[in-house]
Parts: C-alpha cells; structure tokens; sequence
C-alpha cells in the first residue's frame, strides 16, 4: 500500500484536477505581471521589442506568443495559467490558446481609457472562443484610474457577471482573482 497523499491509495490512481485558464486583455493591461506573480514554477515569457511607435511610447517590449506559469491554490488545486498576448495582430495565438480552457480572466487597464475600445472587441471575441466561466478584472487599481463599477458599465455587464479588482503586482490579490473564477467554474459544472 502507499501512503495517502502520494497520488496512489490502496492501489488506485487518484489524479488531480487541473485547470487551464487564459489570462487576456488588451495591451499594456497587466497579463504578463499577473501570470508571473502567481506562479510557483519558473515561468515562460515570449515579451519582444516593440517597433510600433504607439506602443514604444508606453513599453520597449509586448508579449508576441504566450506567458505560462503554474501554481496551486486552495485545497492544493493545480492551475495553469496561460497570458495571451494583447494585440489583435496576434489573434492566431489568441485561437491556440483559448482550445480546451476552463475559463478566463480578463483584465483591463483601469487607468487607459483609450484601450477600452479595443478591450471591448477583444472581450466580445473570447466570449464566443468558449462558453465558459470569466471573470472581468478591472487591474492597477492602486493608481488613480476607473473602478470597477465603471468598468462594468462600459461593458454593459449583466448584474450576475462578477467583476474584481486587482492590482496584478500583490500576489493575494492575484490568488483571489484565480480562486474566484475557479470557484465560478466548480459551480457550472
Ligand atoms: N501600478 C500597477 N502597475 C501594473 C499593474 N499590473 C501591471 N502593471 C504594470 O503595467 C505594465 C504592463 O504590464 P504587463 O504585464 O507587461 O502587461 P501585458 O498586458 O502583459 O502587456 P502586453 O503583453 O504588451 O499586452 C508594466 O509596467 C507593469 O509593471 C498593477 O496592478 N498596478
Ligand atoms: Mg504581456
């Protein structure tokens, strides 16, 4: 017999549940900050130079493929988590992506209001990549910008749609956006 906690009981093969949830949002909004301070693995980044004037007046580089990362969370669930990148010159990784996830976490910068048109396109686009669970996180809201009440205005949300706030830097109000839409997922299945 092995010991309990092992993965093997008295013979049987328990496997843990896994999660795939995509991290997306427009550029600049905060997916490769989240999706590394969470992980407890070495994470993997795909950030490049940016030769786009308009974006190299905000950051030198942007996500061109994917971020990854991994971490367990309440009652030692295993989450993975899967950063896209912002821009819709990378929907093709957006496709690839989003194939099989549970949910997703979509982030928008509370303090750049001229990224929410673009928000909205790319918002409309993963709700029909999958019907699943996700939850709308109004991010950097430890700088002056919009709150999440106004966020959830722009994007005229159902009253049942949750939103959170974050600040995708503090790792436990990272943790809390993933268990929230875990939880969200555990309840539609
Ligand atoms: N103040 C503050 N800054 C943040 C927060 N989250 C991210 N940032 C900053 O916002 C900038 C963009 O963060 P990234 O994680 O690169 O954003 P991204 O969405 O991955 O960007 P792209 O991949 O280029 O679309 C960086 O300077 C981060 O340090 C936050 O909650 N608060
Ligand atoms: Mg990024």
């Amino acid at each position: 017999m092995v010991k309990q906690g092992s993965g093997l009981y008295e013979g049987k093969l328990t496997v843990a549940k896994l999660y795939k949830l995509v991290v997306t949002g427009a550029f600049n909004a905060g997916k490769t900050t989240f999706v590394n301070t969470l992980s407890q693995i070495k994470v993997v980044n795909t950030d490049k130079t940016t030769h786009l004037k308009t974006e190299a007046r905000i950051k030198s580089a942007t996500t061109v493929a994917l971020d990854y990362s991994q971490a367990r969370i309440n009652g030692g669930l295993k989450v993975h988590l899967f950063g896209t990148p912002g821009q819709m010159r990378f929907d093709f990784m957006h496709q690839l992506l989003a194939e099989g996830m549970h949910g997703f976490i979509f982030l928008v910068d509370t303090t750049d209001r001229s990224m929410l048109k673009q928000s909205t396109e790319l918002l409309n686009l993963f709700r029909k990549r999958g019907n699943v669970p996700y939850l709308l996180v109004a991010n950097k809201v430890d700088r002056q910008g919009l709150s999440a009440e106004e966020i959830r205005q722009h994007f005229k949300l159902p009253p049942r749609q949750p939103v959170m706030s974050c600040v995708a830097t503090n790792r436990a109000s990272v943790q809390a956006v993933v268990e929230r839409l875990v939880a969200m997922i555990q309840a539609a299945a």
